[in-house]
């Protein structure tokens, strides 16, 4: 099988949204299934944070979540954890800049997988670029509090300097997006927007979600 075309990845990228069991107000399942009901195109498990399931708990929620991911034919990404992708049989990873390179992380998940990095500067999307990936992750945009490790807000900065570059990798803008400043993320020239907390952290999952992509 063949890597994944790059229009076929930008619009996966449009809304793409990542979460674990610590991000959600209601049951992970439940807010999955809200999200895909309102229209999210790529979904990434990540479970971190100070309460994060560990061990058989981790793997199989990863099963349930790519169970109903499956169903509804939106691709399932792990976050970090290529073992975990590899067990599953996953759509793909997303890595970050202290993890494996992902020319390396193609050997062992096969050439069709999607591979995502995060970048925060033009060198590390170089770099990202010519190891192979097929998406890039860039920010925090705007502040978060769903990382602990976020380097330094760059606003769009970064996204507008890959693009006057040249660079045409498919990506996404991340990081304390909401409805009220996701538009200026796709004008700087990102393909979509990765959120967390402005999706999971609402009681109405699938209007948030249906919002974002009205506005984007
Ligand atoms: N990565 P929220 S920011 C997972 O800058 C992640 O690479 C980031 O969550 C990066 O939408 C971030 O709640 C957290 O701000 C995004």
């Amino acid at each position: 099988m063949q890597r994944i075309d790059s229009e076929d990845m930008r619009r996966l990228l449009k809304l793409y949204f990542i979460m674990g069991s610590v991000n959600c107000r209601k049951a992970p399942l439940e807010s999955l299934s809200e999200a895909i009901e309102g229209g999210i195109t790529l979904f990434q498990y990540r479970e971190k944070g100070r309460t994060a399931f560990t061990g058989q708990a981790y793997v199989e929620l990863a099963r349930q979540l790519q169970q109903r991911c499956r169903e509804c034919q939106v691709p399932f990404i792990v976050n970090d954890d290529i073992e975990l992708a590899v067990a599953l049989d996953a759509d793909g990873v997303h890595v970050g800049q202290d993890d494996e390179p992902a020319r390396s992380i193609r050997e062992r998940l096969g050439a069709h997988k999607i591979i995502g990095v995060s970048a925060h500067t033009l060198e590390e999307g170089q770099q990202a670029i010519a190891d192979g990936a097929d998406y890039l992750g860039v920010g925090p945009v705007y502040p978060t509090s769903s990382k602990d490790d976020a380097e330094a807000v760059q606003g769009t900065a970064v996204i507008e300097t890959l693009r006057r570059s040249g660079l045409t990798i498919p990506l996404v803008g991340i990081g304390g997006i909401t409805v009220d400043n996701a538009v200026p993320v796709i004008k700087a020239g990102a393909d979509g927007i990765s959120v967390i907390s402005a999706i999971a952290g609402t009681d109405n999952i699938s209007a948030a979600v249906r919002k974002f992509l009205m506005v984007i």
